[in-house]
């Protein structure tokens, strides 16, 4: 059975059937509690009183839990340990935790919350990364990326530029929220299952929480209603919580929250407020380019040191530029603690060399395209990190993208388009992407694969890899599938267990199919060789003329009798082992924090898209035309679902920088708080057409069949709407001052249309 690429997403069935099981539709034992967290009303203060009396007597409250009913540590901190998971004498953030109710129904819970009474001494508030830094308010010291001689360069540059940039935060919006259900088991285990992408997080966070050992705490995950980030480090406080009330009350507890609650407690995309300075020679060279990355953290550390870091390694995209001191700094705020969200500072960064090379074009007086395609990257060029660019698909993704699609005659549309219409106008803008694979915490990188295969022949395999819509399970699927060569009806991909597979890393960074696929063909293979040594003795020749092919073994590609089930009876027989568990580390990467240079990842990810937009000059309101994409896959396993990711990813960008706007006022208070006040992509926004070219390329060796990572690369295609929509209000006003301030909402393009009196 040959690797079928074009597979339908395993889930699928389930999924149009509403068949497919989530944390909500957990069968839950009779007696279960169901719980709501009581949540801080002010953004900073001290918590003068709390009192719990008018709540606690509502028929039907069973109890309320606060920090002082943790018998372990009150800390949920992954990367720093500054995160209570209960707030004790001050609150940091509206929306901080500070109880737990929990009731018979979460009717009784929610009407209980209602008549907790809290009294809070004030204290000023934060809300920017510019008021955190000049306040000294920063989670970890600044880092620094340097390359070069960036000041002397800049001495040798015909031209340089200078810019402020700011890029807003991002609502995960996920469709499942945030929940978890707690059972207990005997001798004091507490089975979770959880909406999470990090299981072994929750299992080490709640065993902390609860002062148990790890192996009391059991978590598993079916699948998630979609993740995007927000349920790598954020998913736990639920589950923890969760597991303190059945810790308490020996019952079943569940705990999900509503949409209203998460959008509230949750953090979200970092916002950044940066500075740039980009200096060029007269042939457009990026000779030297600076940046400070000023990065709204929220009020705890939560994952942004690391997001941090992947802005720097991002800062210069797809760019050679042989002079760059890019510096990030952490502030803390007193906004919910901002989190992973797909690309993971990387976008953050790439929005803002992207801004420099717009503004730079527009005040030379030649087009974007012409400086991003003097820049880009060439094989052997090096990352200011010090990883030296291999097998780079920089320029063959731009150059093919421009063939494939024409852009020439994509240019003279839209300046036709624009001399003969003055109510509508046309922008157009290319994104090259450039995204690095491997959690940039080189110890992070690896992963484990359990695989049955049982009497019937039918093979069971668990995983590290969380399923979150991605497409994860099918992947694994096919390649047991082809390994075995057995028909897909004979795998089952199990859900993810802690007990089954321990101490992982979450399903992140793009990774997830990567690493947990080349443990599972390790396994795999392994089992092969001890399934072919059995056929091989049982026929009297040598196990390397056995292949297996269609549920039969072959001998040099003769069909013998033996079937597959048949092989396995036997290797039963002999007692030979049908299980194996394979680990799998990412090889070649490695990271210098001291000096801030290595190889931290496996490889890169490339492709150029081509973004046209049509903008209505009278309202502000805005179309995408066409997407036109050359995206670099290496050698897709699965092409539909790997499509899937860039459309999705591509939709998500553009949502981010041109229509979800967060907002919160100057006390902190989340003003986009449902989804009649944020924004987010509908079938009506989506760009008109989106097509996609596969980059013809050998793939790469680290990516699982040579089928590179997919998940987050395709969201900074998105990144190119800002520019299409600014290149449209350019053709309208030209008085128009460039910004570089996203989302780039329909009521900011009506300001631009017309400000300075152009009408
Ligand atoms: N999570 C993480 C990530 O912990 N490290 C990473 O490098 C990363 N990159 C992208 C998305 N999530
Ligand atoms: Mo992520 S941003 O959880 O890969």
């Amino acid at each position: 059975i040959a690797l079928k690429k074009s597979i339908k997403n395993l889930d699928s069935y389930t999924h149009v059937r509403g068949e497919s099981l989530y944390v909500d539709d957990v069968n839950i034992r009779q007696g279960t509690f169901h719980a709501v967290v009581f949540d801080s009303p002010k953004a900073h203060g001290k918590i003068k009183s709390v009192d719990y009396s008018k709540a606690e007597a509502l028929e039907g409250v069973e109890r309320i839990f606060t920090y002082k009913d943790i018998p372990g540590k009150n800390q949920i901190g992954g990367i720093i340990p500054d995160e209570p998971l209960f707030a004790e004498d001050e609150v940091h953030f509206w929306g901080m935790p500070i109880a737990l109710i929990v009731a018979e129904t979460e009717f009784i819970a929610r009407k209980a919350r209602d008549l907790i009474e809290i009294e809070i001494e004030e204290l000023p508030v934060i809300t920017t990364g510019k008021q955190a830094k000049e306040k000294g308010s920063l989670i970890t010291k600044p880092r620094s990326f340097v390359l070069g001689d960036p000041e002397k360069a800049f001495k040798d540059c015909e031209y340089v530029f200078e810019g402020e940039t700011f890029s807003n935060g991002q609502e995960h919006l996920y469709i499942e929220a945030q929940g978890a259900y707690a059972e207990p088991l005997e001798n004091g285990t507490i089975k979770i299952t959880s909406s999470t992408q990090g299981p072994t997080a929750v299992q080490r966070t709640t065993a902390q929480v609860l002062g148990v050992a790890m192996h009391k705490i059991e978590v598993d995950v079916t699948r998630l209603g979609g993740g995007f980030g927000g349920k790598e480090d954020q998913a736990t406080p639920w589950a923890v919580m969760a597991a303190l009330a059945t810790y308490h009350l020996n019952q079943s507890v569940k705990l999900i929250l509503n949409r209203h609650d998460d959008l509230r407690m949750t953090g979200k995309r970092h916002p950044y407020e940066s500075t740039y300075k980009i200096g060029l020679s007269k042939d457009l060279k990026i000779l030297a380019y600076e940046a400070e990355f000023l990065q709204n953290a929220g009020a705890a550390a939560d994952l942004s040191p690391a997001v941090a870091e992947r802005t720097l390694f991002h800062a210069t995209n797809s760019y050679y530029v042989p002079n760059v001191n890019v510096t990030v700094a952490s502030c803390k705020t007193n906004l919910p603690p901002n989190t992973a969200f797909r690309g993971f500072g990387g976008p953050q960064g790439m929005f803002v060399i992207e801004s420099a090379i717009a503004k730079a074009a527009h005040d030379i007086g030649v087009t974007p395209r012409a400086i991003q395609e003097a820049n880009l990257l060439d094989e052997n060029d090096v990352f200011s990190y010090g990883q030296i660019a291999k097998k780079v698909e920089a320029k063959n993704s731009w150059e093919s993208v421009k063939s494939i699609y024409n852009i020439e005659a994509i240019e003279r549309e839209v300046e036709e388009f624009n001399n003969s219409n003055s109510a509508y106008k046309k922008g157009m803008a290319l994104m090259p992407i450039c995204f690095g694979i491997s959690f940039t915490n080189t110890p992070m990188n690896h992963a484990r694969a359990l695989v049955h295969i049982y009497l019937d022949g039918s093979v069971g395999i668990s995983t590290a890899a969380v399923e979150m819509g991605q497409g994860v399970n099918t992947k694994m699927m096919q390649i047991a599938a082809n390994v075995f060569s057995v028909p897909y009806e004979k795998i089952k991909i199990e859900t993810t267990n802690t007990t089954r597979v321990a101490n992982t890393s979450p399903s992140a960074a793009s990774s997830t199919a990567d690493l947990n696929g080349k443990a599972t063909l390790k396994a795999c293979n392994a089992l092969l060789k001890r399934l072919k040594t059995v056929a091989a003795t049982y026929l009297k020749v040598t196990p390397e003329q056995i292949t297996l092919k269609d549920e039969f073994v072959y001998i040099k590609a003769k069909k013998t009798q033996l079937e597959w089930t048949q092989l396995i009876s036997m290797a039963m027989l002999e007692r030979v082992a049908l299980t194996e568990n394979a680990h799998y580390a990412t090889p070649e990467i490695h990271f210098d924090k001291t000096r801030e240079k290595g190889h931290p990842f496996a490889y890169h990810v490339y492709g150029t898209a081509i973004i046209t937009t049509t903008v209505d000059c009278t309202r502000g309101t805005y179309k995408f035309d066409s997407v036109k994409i050359v995206h670099d896959y290496g050698k897709s396993m699965s092409k539909g679902i790997d499509l899937g990711q860039v459309e999705g990813a591509l939709v998500q960008g553009i949502g981010w920088m041109t229509m979800e706007e967060i907002a919160y006022n100057d006390e902190g208070k989340l003003l986009s708080n449902a989804l009649s006040t944020y924004k987010i992509p509908d079938i009506f926004s989506v760009p008109k057409i989106v097509e996609t070219v596969p980059l013809e390329t050998k793939g790469h060796e680290l990516a699982i069949l040579k089928s590179k990572a997919v998940g987050e690369p395709p969201l900074m295609y998105g990144i190119g709407a800002y520019f299409a929509i600014q290149n449209a209000i350019k053709a309208f006003n030209p008085n128009y001052d460039l910004k570089f301030h996203a989302p780039i909402t329909p009521e900011k393009v009506l300001m631009g249309l017309y400000e300075k009196n152009n009408i």
